[in-house]
């Protein structure tokens, strides 16, 4: 197909490239919940960027961070050197999770993140002498970003069948949606005995060979699947029980997205990991961290002093921009009220978000904090083509959704206001309407 030659050199991420370059959806400005169309339009952000634009866009405090970072330190190499913001962030971060977690691993995305953890957890087998623990466990939908490491645990069919055969030893537990529960508002209360699917898994595999199981404490990229009342608390107790690590993936659940810092929080469930992007920064420069427990950080520091402990790290790890910007957005959090605005506006959003039940195409409506999924029924042979179209539908009648098959997800800016949340879930109403 005929592209128009400015916009085809760029090979978009996760686009249909064809007829997004047809006919483009482009933004050249954004301030506070809404986006700057190239035509002169409004958007209200309904899904703060991609899941990390939490207190909002243009923020005076974190814009400043980062325009004085560039002036004065441009870039540092952080492999047998270092500069102090790295290190203030750590602390800063370290003091955020209440100090459940004693270290900060820093990588450039979720991405990177996922496998950051993922080595470190095959790493801290091998140097406590369980070199057999070599396995990893993820879960069918579940979504971990796309290096190699992240899409072989992922359970999302379309981002691993094109890629060949993936890491060795991996296997997967069952998703925990049940459209029985459809319009279950909040966390469901039943359901909970999924988790001892794991249980069976490490029967086959035997304990003895695995090193980890990941999930998203909240499945967020498949279509915001939330998960039943004591899940999280079995997966936490098998893997207690047999020695293997529990990473939880909370690159969109982290930074106040279900109104406390983190999901594990919410959950009152602790993992041995745990791996964060996108809010660590507000979205405004690429960032992303693997949290570590004492006990993990500290088996790696036994040998030979001289030594490098973990061969891994990035280029970019720790970068001074991306420190500044994280460091003014813990500022920023804490100053415009964000995680407490989220928990306050929870009970509104998730009224919001349930009178949809009943409009046209929709069959379930999931939420929890300020996440929200609206799954729309399938047309007939046709997966994700009605999501589609509703997400463009949206886009010209003014608000941003985020489309994943056919289910709309909402996780709008932490800071957006009653009014703009009723708007949001008032217009996708509308709009679903108006389409086949
Ligand atoms: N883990 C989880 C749980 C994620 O949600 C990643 C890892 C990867 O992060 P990076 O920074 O490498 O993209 C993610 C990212 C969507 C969507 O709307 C979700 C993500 C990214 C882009 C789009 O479904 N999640
Ligand atoms: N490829 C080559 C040839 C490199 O030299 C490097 C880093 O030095 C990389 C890939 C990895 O890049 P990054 O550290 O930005 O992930």
């Amino acid at each position: 197909m005929e592209t128009s030659n400015d916009l085809s050199a760029w090979w978009m991420p996760f686009t249909a490239n064809r007829p997004f370059k047809e006919s483009p959806r482009l933004f050249v400005s954004a301030a506070g919940v809404h986006y700057r169309t190239a035509d002169g339009r409004d958007i209200l952000d309904g899904t703060a960027g991609l899941w990390c634009v939490n207190a909002g866009h243009a923020q005076p405090r974190i814009v400043e961070a980062i325009c004085d970072s560039a002036r004065t330190l441009d870039f540092a190499p952080t492999f047998q050197m270092g500069h102090p913001s790295a290190f203030e962030l750590a602390e800063r971060l370290v003091e955020a999770t209440g100090r459940k977690f004693s270290q900060v691993f820093y990588t450039n995305s979720g991405s990177e993140a996922v496998d950051t953890a993922l080595k470190m957890a095959l790493a801290y087998h091998r140097v406590r002498g369980e070199g057999t623990r070599t396995r990893l466990i993820g879960r069918e939908r579940g979504y971990h970003g796309v290096g190699f490491g992240g899409i072989s645990v992922g359970g999302m069919a379309n981002n691993r069948k094109w890629f060949g055969s993936l890491l060795n030893g991996v296997d997967h537990m069952p998703h925990t949606h049940d459209p029985a529960r459809a319009f279950t508002r909040g966390v469901p209360l039943h359901g909970a005995g999924i988790a001892d699917e794991l249980e069976r898994i490490v029967a086959l595999h035997d304990a003895s060979t695995i090193a980890a199981v990941i999930v998203e404490p909240v499945a967020g990229s498949t279509g915001v699947l939330v998960p039943p009342a004591g899940y999280l608390q079995r997966l936490r107790d098998i893997c207690t029980r047999h020695g293997i690590l529990l990473i939880f993936d909370e690159v969109i659940s982290g930074f106040g997205r279900l109104g406390t810092p983190f999901a594990m929080d919410y959950f009152g469930v602790e993992p041995d990991l745990m791996t964060v992007a996108k809010g660590i920064t507000n979205g405004c420069v690429p960032m992303g961290a693997v949290f570590v427990k004492a006990a993990v950080h500290d088996a790696f520091m036994q040998g030979p002093s001289g030594a490098i402990e973990f061969f891994h790290g990035y280029t970019y790890s720790g970068h001074p921009l991306a420190c500044a910007a994280a460091l003014a957005t813990l500022d920023t959090y804490d100053e415009v009220g964000a995680y407490a605005n989220a928990a306050s506006l929870a009970a509104v959003f998730e009224d919001a978000l349930h009178a949809l039940r009943g409009r046209r195409h929709v069959i379930d409506v999931r939420n929890v904090g300020l996440v929200g999924g609206v799954e729309l029924a399938a047309r007939e042979a046709q997966p994700g083509a009605r999501g589609m179209e509703a997400f463009k539908r949206a886009f010209e009648h003014g608000i941003l959704v985020r489309v994943t098959g056919d289910t709309l997800a909402l996780s709008p800016p932490l800071v957006i206001e009653r009014t703009q949340i009723e708007q949001l879930c008032r217009v996708l109403g509308e709009v679903l309407d108006t389409i086949e």
